[in-house]
């Protein structure tokens, strides 16, 4: 059959508000044309994130059920520690809240003014947490991963040359960490390759700089290098994951995403020393090392989506999805990003609105317009998420001014990412009405959270 359907029934369900065009209106202004104010009641089709927004299965919802609650030495502690490992294969496994706190811990023990951390490319809380122990975080995306429409089937490699040269010019003992983010998701949801990630490994290597892998959607990627990279067409998508953590030493993951949880994440990591710094400041921050800041419940179920996460009927359902949405709109001229990703479908904001300069927020206004044309929700990431001033006060734009849909895992069916493609063709046929936006407020860290903006 040439039809892909869901590989799951629905048992429970929640009900979709409706709201109106006119209320619509009403509501973005009240929410300061911010998408991340708007009430999630008012929103029909919520694509603002994939992350903890997906639908958990019966045997993780029994999983919860069964949840060893102890302080110490939990029984879901130990199910959650086998799973990671045998994934992984890292030696020290820390459960944290999420990802961001993963993040933290790591960057605080190496971090520090006059430090450098190089990827593919960082997404925002892990930038953030760079920038705030005073280092800097360096991206090294290839050419072809900063160009939307070109189509190529790896395009959150990281770009080997560059990253060597900087090494050269910087010193190795300034950088405590290379990072890949699989998929890349601020360019795109773009898988990196196994031969980019082993090629990275290698120069890391030669220069005693550990590899990290941002993991959040590790299952995803190893999707993509199955189908697109030779050599992979018969292996195993555990076999896949296995060998790509091999070439690392260490990962943080937010687990609300391929792990198919509501909250959680995790650091896994070989050193022994920096381990035991690591769960020191957790003991600190988040919890004992046998819980992190989750309840054990919270790790039975990461443990279940972790193993539910690796079946090939389900991804290919999942990246399938993602193509259907990409390919309606392409094909009604909406310009998106190429190919379409492992967890959403990026529309090229620059590119849809022309007339609206990166200071003037084109990625938020369009995510303003779509919501308003018929209650979806997306968010930006260009100039407000990653925007900076230089010293004159100046605008300084990203190289990319997108807005993401992000598909919820197991949560929206076929007729309701139909209807999100009506809406984004809907707003293409009305683009040259949309107008910029101008900052209203700001926080000095990750802004986009609680700007408010006006349009102009
Ligand atoms: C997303 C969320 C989180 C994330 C990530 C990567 C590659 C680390 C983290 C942090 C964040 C977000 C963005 C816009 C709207 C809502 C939420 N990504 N690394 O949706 O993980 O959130 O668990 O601390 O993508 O992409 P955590």
């Amino acid at each position: 059959m040439k039809t892909i359907i869901e590989p799951f029934k629905i048992k429970s369900v929640e009900p979709i508000y409706f709201t109106s065009r006119a209320q619509r209106q009403q509501i973005l202004e009240t929410a300061g044309y911010n998408p991340f104010l708007i009430k999630a009641e008012d929103v029909i089709i919520d694509l603002l994130t994939d992350s903890g927004t997906s639908a958990m299965s019966a045997k993780q919802w029994a999983g919860i059920m069964e949840g060893d609650e102890s302080y110490a030495g939990s029984r879901s502690f130990f199910r959650f520690e086998h799973t990671v490992k045998k994934l992984t294969g890292f030696d020290f496994i820390i459960p944290t809240h999420q990802g961001r706190a993963a993040e933290k811990i790591l960057f605080s023990l190496l971090g520090g003014a006059g430090k450098y951390f190089v990827s593919n490319t960082f997404f925002d809380t892990t930038r953030a947490n760079i920038e705030f122990t005073g280092a800097e975080a360096v991206d090294f995306l290839t050419l072809e991963g900063k160009t939307p429409a070109l189509v190529a089937p790896f395009k959150g490699n990281i770009d080997i040359d560059a990253l060597a040269h900087f090494i050269a010019e910087k010193g190795a003992e300034n950088i405590p960490l290379c990072m890949l983010t699989v998929t890349n998701n601020s360019g795109g949801g773009q898988p990196v390759s196994m031969q980019n990630v082993r090629e990275t490994s290698e120069l890391c290597r030669r220069y005693g700089i550990p590899l990290f892998i941002d993991a959040c959607r590790f299952a995803e990627n190893a999707f993509f290098i199955k189908k697109r990279e030779k050599g992979y067409e018969n292996a195993s998508i555990v076999s896949i994951v296995q060998e790509l953590f091999s070439y690392a030493d260490g990962c943080t993951m937010s687990a609300k995403k391929d792990a198919l949880v509501n909250i959680g994440g995790f650091l896994a990591l070989n050193d022994t020393y920096l381990a035991q710094q690591a769960k020191n400041m957790l003991i600190v921050t988040e919890g004992f090392p046998t819980y992190g800041g989750l309840a054990g419940r919270d790790l039975e179920a990461i443990a279940q989506g972790l193993e539910e996460v690796l079946d090939e009927e389900y991804l290919k359902y999942r990246i399938r999805s993602i193509e259907y949405l990409g390919e309606k709109i392409h094909h009604a001229g909406v310009p998106i990003m190429m190919p379409t990703g492992g967890h959403a479908v990026y529309l090229d904001a620059k590119a849809f609105l022309p007339h609206i300069p990166p200071h003037q927020f084109p990625g938020v206004a369009l995510c303003n317009e779509i919501y308003l044309e018929g209650g979806v929700r997306g968010v930006e990431i260009g100039s407000l998420m990653f925007g900076k001033y230089d010293a004159a006060g100046r605008h300084v734009a990203p190289p990319l001014e997108l807005v993401r849909l992000a598909i919820p895992r197991r949560v929206y069916t076929q007729s309701h990412i139909d209807y999100v493609a009506e809406v984004i063709i809907e707003t293409y046929h009305k683009k040259q009405y949309i107008k910029g936006h101008k900052m209203a407020y700001e926080a000095p860290l990750l802004r986009h959270f609680t700007a408010l903006l006006v349009p102009l």
